[in-house]
């Protein structure tokens, strides 16, 4: 081998050395029985790479290529793997499953023609939350899409995919308890053309329906799907904003009542769950526990972004209960309101995590926070014991434009570039050492106010998607970009042959 491998995310530690593994049309497979899912998947990916599928057995006899799931390692982490190539035997080590799986991604990156460098590889992350968000509320997405967008997750080692299934323009999980829901609350008339106009100029709508939501069984085919490639899927049900898509099914879970329409446009919305009405509970928590037995997710998104106060102040049932309970304002009912949802999701055993704005007037003891608007909500929190997944505009919004805005498609606005979401760096220096291990990890943002198709949304997602990776993995050099672009550059032929609209690099 002429030059190192193009690995990314870059593995914590990496030595090559010459001669190389060759991989025999009559390979063998031998796998610990508990990696055998993820023997049959590298096979499958050994065949389309190389045309030849290899045998997969679990015998402990040694073979070619060896999978092992050693559980003795008792100071492995879930993830961490060994990968060792020499000309005679490929063999990946690990203490779990995952583990093996991570070091397949590894190995099949290492594939060139029927080849494999010999090398040793010793490998960990550094985060354990490596995710990515993506907003099927404001565009429907097919689930053949998320499909293959887990797949690319998978080669990039992220583990968790956040789904944002609900807001103003489109509600998308079929609920049994109210069958009327989804197909009401998802299907808009029309949808916002463009920005908004200047103050005073009439706005544009595309006159045109979008709707569309998934199935239970869908979804349940989905979590199977993402499980098997170590991706947990993160559902988020909104509240107490951005719900106008439910109060057009259900305007008396409003605070005024009236006619709701799924809403046409982005941003701006006033009305929110009205917290003074018991209702509001019973149908959340029926939402809810119907979303726990679709998502074995130990955390559940419940949003919390963004919630205006006007609709409360005047309403006679939250002023009673901003009363009954003690609370000094506005603020602290959305504290409560929250506290309420985490008492029930922590009664089901599961953890709430919500955007930052769940700080204000209070957070619950368990919560998990999401800090958006910069980095300081996550800080606090961290400060205050929380655990903290950072998700800043500035880093990690690849909803902004990752170039001139000129030559770019039309994006919600911001920037950033490549370069930017590369030298990210998820653990602020003002934590101490204990504060630090609250940072999760961090995510990508994939709002899709902008993306109305997948081809929109890969595009918008790589290959800063791949940055973030590494940043997540630990194993990103601000200090060396260059070498990130050149490893990228060859990276782009794998994105490629997984058919993925990425923007190519400048
Ligand atoms: C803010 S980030 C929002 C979203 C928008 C996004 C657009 C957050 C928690 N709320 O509703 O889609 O900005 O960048």
């Amino acid at each position: 081998m002429s030059s190192t491998p193009a690995l990314i995310p870059q593995p914590r530690q990496a030595t090559f050395t010459d001669g190389e593994f060759s991989l025999n049309p009559d390979i063998v497979i031998a796998c610990a029985s508990k990696a055998s899912a993820e023997a049959e998947y590298l096979a499958d990916a050994l065949a389309s790479q190389t045309g030849r599928h290899p045998t997969v057995v679990q015998e402990d006899v040694s073979h070619s290529l060896l999978l092992v799931v050693d559980e003795t390692q008792g100071s492995w982490g879930q993830e961490d793997y060994r990968l060792s190539v020499t000309e005679n035997q490929v063999r990946i080590v690990a203490a779990t499953s995952t583990g093996v799986f991570y070091g397949i991604q590894t190995l099949l990156q290492l594939v060139c023609g029927s080849m494999i460098p010999c090398c040793a590889i010793e490998d960990s992350p550094k985060l354990r939350w490596r995710g990515l968000m993506l907003d099927v509320a404001r565009h429907f997405m097919p689930v053949a899409f998320i499909t293959k967008l887990i797949d690319v997750m998978a080669l990039h080692k992220l583990n968790r995919l956040h789904l944002h299934l609900t807001d103003d323009q489109g509600w998308r999980l079929e609920i049994e308890a109210f069958p009327d829901l989804a197909p009401i609350s998802s299907v808009r008339s029309e949808t916002l053309v463009g920005h908004h106009q200047q103050e005073g100029s009439p706005r544009r709508f595309d006159g045109k329906p979008h709707g569309g939501y998934y199935r239970k069984q869908e979804i349940r085919d989905l979590v199977a799907y993402a499980a098997s490639r170590h991706i947990t899927i993160v559902p988020e049900i909104e509240m107490p904003g951005h719900c106008q898509a439910v109060l057009a099914s259900f305007p008396a879970m409003s605070c005024k009542g009236g006619r709701f329409e799924v809403r046409r446009q982005w941003g701006g919305d006033k009305d929110v769950y009205c917290a003074g009405n018991d209702d509001v509970f019973t149908f959340l928590e029926t939402v809810l526990d119907e979303t726990l037995q679709l998502f074995p997710s130990e955390f559940i998104h419940i949003g919390g972004d963004e919630c205006p106060k006007d609709r409360w102040k005047t309403c006679p049932k939250c002023q009673k209960r901003i009363k009954d309970e003690g609370l000094a304002d506005e603020y602290e009912l959305q504290s409560w309101f929250i506290r309420r949802i985490e008492r029930f999701l922590s009664s089901r055993g599961r953890r709430l995590v919500g955007w930052d704005e769940i700080l204000e007037g209070g957070l619950p003891s368990g919560a998990t926070v999401m800090s958006w608007r910069g980095e300081a909500g996550g800080i606090a929190a961290a400060k205050s014991g929380h655990d903290v997944v950072m998700t800043p505009v500035s880093h990690t919004y690849f909803d902004y434009y990752q170039g001139d805005p000129k030559t770019e498609p039309l994006a919600i606005g911001g920037f950033l570039p490549l370069r930017k979401a590369y030298e990210y760096q998820p653990i602020p220096d003002v934590l101490t050492q204990e504060e630090r291990r609250r940072i999760l990890g961090t995510q990508a943002q994939l709002w899709t106010e902008y993306m109305p198709s997948p081809e929109h949304v890969e595009y918008m997602a790589f290959p800063r998607a791949c940055a973030l990776a590494e940043v997540a993995w630990g194993t990103s050099d601000a200090a060396n970009y260059d070498g990130f672009l050149t490893r990228l550059s060859a990276h782009l032929n794998r994105l490629k042959a997984l058919g993925v609209n990425y923007r190519p690099l400048a």
